[in-house]
């Protein structure tokens, strides 16, 4: 189905925008055909995406400073930020490194599960609906 933007102007071959008001008789011209179209509006349907919440779970083993670039390289964290995030998981057991639609937090959520288990670290990464 052709769906029309709310504004869309419509140009058709009988009736030319440019003889809008002009050259045109109202209601028809003298070969009797109708000069009107019809335009229907389309409402839209843009719908806000679920958002899902990456966490990082605290351990006893895992290195501070591992939890810090992993905040800084799959969060785009400053250091300063990942750590005051990972002070708050230190602390609390749990913290927020993001928000994002459905996909991308999955990939958020694997990439740091992988990058810990190369370098043999216990660090948990989950995500959660918001
Ligand atoms: N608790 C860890 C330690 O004392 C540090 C740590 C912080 C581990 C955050 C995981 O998600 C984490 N070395």
């Amino acid at each position: 189905m052709l769906r029309l933007a709310q504004d869309t102007l419509i140009r058709t071959k009988r009736f030319p925008l440019s003889a809008a008001g002009g050259s045109q008789p109202p209601g028809g011209d003298d070969d009797g055909r109708s000069n009107t179209a019809i335009v229907t509006k389309v409402k839209p349907r843009t719908k806000r995406p679920n958002l899902y919440r990456v966490l990082l779970l605290n351990d006893d083993y895992t290195p501070m400073e591992f939890v810090v670039h992993v905040l800084e390289r799959f969060f785009n964290k400053n250091r300063e930020d990942a750590t005051r995030i990972m002070l708050h998981v230190h602390q609390n057991g749990v913290g927020e490194c993001g928000v994002f639609t459905y996909e991308v937090a999955e990939t958020k959520v694997t990439q740091v599960m992988d990058f810990a288990r190369k370098h043999q670290h216990p660090l948990q990464c989950v995500m959660e609906k918001n």
